[in-house]
């Protein structure tokens, strides 16, 4: 599939919502915008709930592809983990089917598979197909939305490349980010590839930079096309100064989600 393509990239009005809708048009996407909260500087965006299944169908006619990174993006209650990221991102599917759109690129999370233990030594790195271990009701949501891919690619041919994104902001913000960082110059070369790439079928994909200190495994993502060019390691030295090495008898320190497992960041409405 060759740029440009017409895509619906939901949860513009968010971190990487901004991030992407500022630079997926100079990989030659055209972008049609969606958030329950209006999009600053984008009058045309769409603003709507995930629940409101008419706005979403509208929404996805005729694009060639859904970009989907709406809901709740931290802990919550389970029964607004439910609403938003289950019945929403279900709701996402069935106007994508009903309106024939062909991909769906889904943002997922490492806390999907956050109680996953971090290798250590010589132990090989965490591949994609890895099981599922999510260690917060959001890690959950995200391991449904993975499924939710798989059954509408094997029963509708619905593809989607699901992309467990580590932590995407501009620098690791602290020692286990060294390992599961995503630079935004690297976000955006994976996306792209993400809505490119050929018969992706149903694919996961680790989504990371190439870090010196990285747990997981990136040929899957690789396969698509993705180069990643950034590493966290000019980072470490300040990181481990300020913060010590991780802690072994530390979960947190030790299991690919981090504080989520212990002490998870809160959604804050
Ligand atoms: P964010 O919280 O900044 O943005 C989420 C956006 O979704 C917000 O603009 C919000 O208004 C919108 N939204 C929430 N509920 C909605 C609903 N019911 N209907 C319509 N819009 C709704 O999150 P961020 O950091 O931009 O993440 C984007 C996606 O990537 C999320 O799905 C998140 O789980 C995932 N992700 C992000 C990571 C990161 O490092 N930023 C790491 C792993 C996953
Ligand atoms: C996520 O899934 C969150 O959406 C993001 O805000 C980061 O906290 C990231 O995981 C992380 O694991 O650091």
């Amino acid at each position: 599939m060759s740029a440009p393509r017409t895509v619906l990239l939901t949860g513009a009005a968010g971190t990487l919502g901004t991030l992407l809708r500022s630079g997926l048009p100079r990989y030659g996407h055209e972008l049609r915008l969606f958030d329950v909260r209006p999009v600053e500087g984008e009058p045309d965006a769409i603003t709507a709930d995930l629940s409101d299944r008419a706005a979403l169908r509208d929404a996805v006619r005729g694009v060639d592809a859904v970009l989907h990174l709406a809901g709740i993006s931290l802990e919550a209650p389970f029964e607004s983990v439910v609403r938003a990221n289950i019945e929403g991102t279900y709701n996402v599917y069935e106007a994508a089917r009903e309106e024939g759109v062909s991909r769906v690129v889904f943002a997922s999370s490492n806390h999907a598979v956050g109680f996953t233990p971090a290798p250590r030594g010589t132990d090989p790195l965490i591949p994609a197909d890895t099981p599922h271990r999510p260690d917060t009701f959001y890690g959950l949501s995200k391991a449904f939305g993975e499924d939710l891919a798989q059954l509408y690619w094997d029963k509708h041919g619905l593809e989607t490349v699901s992309v467990r994104i580590g932590a995407c902001r501009p620098e690791p913000a602290d020692v286990r980010m060294l390992s599961v960082w995503l630079s935004p110059a690297d976000c955006l070369r994976l996306f792209h590839a993400a809505l490119t790439a050929e018969d992706v079928g149903h694919t996961v994909v680790h989504g990371s930079s190439a870090n010196t200190r990285a747990w997981w495994d990136l040929s899957s993502a690789r396969a698509l096309g993705y180069e990643p060019r950034d590493d966290s390691e000019p980072y470490a030295k300040k990181l481990v100064a300020e913060q010590g090495e991780p802690d072994p008898d530390n979960p947190a320190h030790t299991h690919l989600g981090g504080t989520f497992l212990t002490d998870p960041p809160i959604w804050p409405y």
